[in-house]
């Protein structure tokens, strides 16, 4: 900055931190009801999965009980969570969605 009163210069820097945010998985679990298309679509249209992507995702789910449809941070994860859970429930589906930290 400018010249104080005993003529010094001052400068006053501060650091700037940059933090990353912190990513959680959001993941879907396996269930003895939900049809398996009906999946599939979920992971299609609310994780942006090719019909490959999307295929792949739901049969890994359906055998090992659990699988992950992307990282996401903090708000967009929890997002995707209350989307997929609100689908579900709209058609009557026990499909369950949740999230985790990384
Ligand atoms: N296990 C279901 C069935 O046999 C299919 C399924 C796959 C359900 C993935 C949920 O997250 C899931 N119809």
């Amino acid at each position: 900055g400018g010249d104080d009163r005993s003529n010094t210069a001052i400068i006053t820097r501060t650091r700037t931190r940059t933090k990353r945010p912190s990513l959680y998985r959001v993941l879907l679990l396996n269930d003895d009801y939900t049809p398996m298309e009906f999946v599939v679509l979920v992971v299609e249209r609310f994780f942006n999965k090719s019909h490959e992507d999307a295929y792949r995702i739901m049969m890994h789910v359906h055998h090992n009980g659990v699988g992950e449809c992307g990282i996401f941070t903090y708000e967009v994860a929890e997002t995707k969570v209350t989307q997929v859970m609100d689908f579900a429930r709209k058609h009557q589906h026990p499909l369950q969605c949740v999230m985790e930290k990384k």
